[in-house]
């Protein structure tokens, strides 16, 4: 049936409007209803296996336009609201985010999920849903304050589902909800994404911020994602959530596979569970136990499960791998313990090597080591990381089980990542290579025979400029900045840790400042915009933003020094502003220390957006680097091997640094000078001097001059604008790699096998 007579019939049996007298809010409820059936009228994908991806985030981001995209109705739907006097992105804003993610983690299972469902393959999301999600991110006199997040209202994607399980702890139990959310796939059928919860979630639980009472947990259980775990309440609440999680997605297994009447000795045949980092890990010693009580022995249950499992490392950081004291579990789940245990003692019978133990002399359970053992696949999500993870890091796991560690290096949706949020790039590149790199993301070098095209050149530059203008407007509204949309958009959109170095960036913007203030000018123009939101209990992070916030103060109101030179922090950076930032982007900033940072997939959303990536050698811009060529990106800084070296012999000091360059010194001192004093907390910003001074355990002084350098050098190129269009075409031709379709195809050819 015509498309606008079906939403005058929503409109009207929702409102006994016709569409013109509703409102925008009303529209949108139209929409969503109508999308709703559309996907509920769409066919489960299926076969003989499934794989389920478990994990504590997945940063879906606004569904609206991706579902529209997806059913291919996305330009119709468009006409007739037009028709009708609306304004489909008007429309779509008015969704919420959901709030179920922090960073790149909850960003890949999002763009997985999407892609899983594009190449038809049978896969469902397994997680939470946190009422209050992460926290909202508000500015107050320079600092970041955190607020409630509540996104869940009536109308959402949310489906209601009658699945309940019941969940045991320690003298009581848990009994779940379900909601699920449809994942269409690319013009196909759906997965799921399941959402447990529980019923008696208090939102008034909260005060003052974020704070609650954490020991409550029939009324906080669901409530945030990663509550502060400062204290031991807050560790132990974590623990609640993580086996609430995994327990729940092991009895939806188990069931599922009882309603097809598949033996269950039969698991391993008929499922994967793809563990995302060591959240879900709990998921192993969990199935061992649900399975014992289906009548397996002990040994018959690991056997099955460890042909079930898989698991992907996303980071080498020492603090992030994580480790439950047993005390804990006996507390919580001392179900669990028992089979911990035993799998302990099999490790050890194995490799007979204490390194490699799940249970250390400080009676921690090592959830990655678990993992490891019990785990068929181990894989790192960028080249680099992989091979530091074979290496050095897991280096002991490696020579035990060479043949289970393999590298999947992470990708992106375009539907999302271009076709949605770039509709003005994807219709151009539709006009010159035709629609084939949609389904085929290798098809966009194509592109590479325009690139001495000059109308070819001039339309991509005219493309970036009237994304700039938008972005312009929105800062504008939104954060209350004016900024030139003829001047260099340089970006860096990322968690807020030091090891990603925004305090490097911000010596840089020390450094512009202080030569803008000695009469000497940049080549160009420059904005330089940041998005990171610092975990609450990350006091250093938050002294990153706040000195940020002040120099922003500084500068943008200095009449000498603004015309060339801005500085935005936007407010509650999240996916939704990511999709307005990426495609205005200029430079993309991709600066962790080298070794630290195991992928990035930012790197790969500004590349395909026509940035070019001002970064180091880490994670996935070494393979950014390998495939577009030293003229089209800018790397610096010092490799990952030296840096590895520097940790190893304990030889790197920066303070013999700022004694040899007083330049350098110069920069470091002045985040304490009168200048920021004075519109800043002086507390915050000589914490921040102080670490910069005596410690800097990432090693931003090591490259600070370097990057300087390499950055007015980019600078400089930018002012050639065809040469500058050339790089940007060529980044955009080589992007195809980092499809999500690439890497999901490569999941289930090496792993997943479905
Ligand atoms: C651990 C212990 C206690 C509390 C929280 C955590 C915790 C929470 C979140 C540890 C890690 C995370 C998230 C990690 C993450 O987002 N990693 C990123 O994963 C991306 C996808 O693979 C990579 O591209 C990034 O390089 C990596 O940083």
């Amino acid at each position: 049936m015509d498309l606008n007579i079906q939403l005058e019939q929503y409109a009207q049996n929702l409102y006994q409007h016709t569409l013109k007298e509703c409102s925008k809010e009303q529209v949108y409820v139209v929409l969503l209803n109508y999308v709703k059936q559309a996907l509920e009228d769409k066919e489960f994908i299926k076969g003989n296996k499934k794989v389920y991806y478990f994990s504590a985030e997945f940063l879906i981001g606004k569904l609206m336009s991706n579902n529209l995209i997806n059913l291919g109705i996305r330009k119709e739907v468009r006409e007739v609201l037009h028709a009708n006097g609306f304004d489909l992105a008007e429309i779509e804003e008015l969704e919420n985010e959901p709030s179920l993610g922090n960073g790149g983690l909850g960003r890949l299972a999002a763009c997985f999920l999407d892609s899983i469902a594009t190449l038809n393959l049978p896969g469902d999301g397994i997680g939470l849903n946190y009422h209050l999600g992460l926290f909202k991110q508000v500015f107050k006199a320079n600092k970041q304050c955190e607020e409630p997040n509540p996104w869940i209202d009536d109308h959402s994607w949310l489906n209601r589902s009658f699945k309940r399980y019941r969940v045991d702890y320690k003298g009581f139990s848990l009994h779940s909800v379900l909601y699920d959310i449809d994942i269409l796939g690319y013009h196909g059928n759906k997965n799921q994404l399941h959402l447990f919860d529980i019923e008696t979630v208090d939102e008034n639980l909260v005060h003052d911020g974020i704070s609650f009472d954490q020991s409550n947990l029939l009324k906080n259980l669901t409530l945030f994602l990663y509550p502060d775990d400062s204290t031991e309440e807050g560790k132990k609440l974590r623990l609640y959530q993580q086996y609430f999680m995994v327990s729940n997605g092991a009895q939806m297994i188990l069931e599922d596979l009882k309603e097809r009447n598949i033996p269950l000795n039969e698991l391993d045949q008929h499922v994967v569970i793809q563990i995302n980092d060591t959240h879900p890990s709990l998921v192993i010693p969990e199935l061992i136990r649900l399975l014992m009580l289906e009548g397996f022995t002990i040994k018959e249950a690991i056997s099955l499960v460890s042909k079930t499992c898989a698991y992907t490392n996303h980071t080498i950081l020492a603090e992030a791998l994580e480790k439950w004291p047993m005390s804990y579990l006996e507390e919580i789940v001392p179900q669990l313990l028992p089979i911990i245990e035993a799998l302990d003692a099999v490790a050890y019978e194995r490799s007979h090597n204490h390194k490699v133990a799940i249970i250390d002399e400080n009676k921690l359970v090592h959830m990655a080591s678990m993992d490891i053992h019990f785990g068929y696949s181990i894989n790192g999500v960028a080249a680099i990381h992989t091979d530091i993870l074979k290496n050095s890091e897991l280096k002991d796991f490696y020579d035990l089980y060479p043949n289970k560690f393999n590298n999947k290096t992470n990708g992106i949706t375009f539907r999302r990542w271009l076709l949605s949020c770039n509709e003005e790039l994807t219709d151009f590149i539709d006009s010159l290579i035709g629609e084939g790199y949609k389904e085929n993301a290798d098809e966009l070098k194509k592109l590479l025979d325009f690139v001495n095209d000059e109308d070819v050149l001039n339309r991509l530059l005219k493309i970036k400029t009237d994304k700039k203008k938008e972005l312009a407007a929105y800062l504008y509204n939104h954060e209350g900045v004016k900024v030139d949309a003829d001047s260099l958009f340089d970006i860096q959109i990322k968690r807020l840790h030091e090891y990603k170095r925004q305090q490097m960036n911000v010596l840089y913007i020390i450094h512009q400042y202080l030569e803008i203030k000695r009469g000497n000018l940049p080549a160009y123009p420059m904005t330089c915009i940041f998005g990171a939101k610092a975990a609450p209990a990350y006091t250093l992070a938050k002294d990153i933003i706040h000195t940020i916030l002040c120099l922003s103060q500084i500068i943008n109101n200095d009449p000498e020094v603004s015309p060339y030179l801005k500085i935005v922090m936007v407010e509650n950076y999240n996916v939704t502003y990511a999709e307005k930032l990426i495609p205005a982007a200029d430079i993309s900033e991709q600066i962790s220390l080298a070794s630290k940072e195991a992928s990035g997939t930012g790197n790969m959303k500004f590349m395909l957006n026509g940035a070019v990536t001002l970064g180091t050698d880490d994670g996935a811009n070494v393979e950014i680097h390998e495939l577009v060529g030293d003229n089209n990106i800018y790397i610096f800084g010092v490799d990952s091997d030296s840096v590895i070296a520097h940790y190893e012999n304990n030889d790197y000091s920066p303070q013999i640094l700022l004694e040899q360059n007083p330049e350098l010194r110069e920069l470091v001192d002045f985040i304490v000078s009168d200048t920021l004093t004075s519109v800043g907390d002086r507390e915050a910003l000589e914490r921040l001097h102080h670490d910069l001074t005596y410690k800097d355990w990432f090693m931003a002084l090591l490259d600070t001059k370097d990057y300087i350098e390499t950055k007015q050098n980019a600078t400089k190129d930018y002012k050639e604008r065809l040469n500058w269009a050339k790089k940007m075409l060529v980044n955009i031709a080589k992007a195809g790699y980092f499809s999500s379709d690439r890497t999901i195809k490569q999941y289930n050819e090496d792993i997943w096998k479905l």
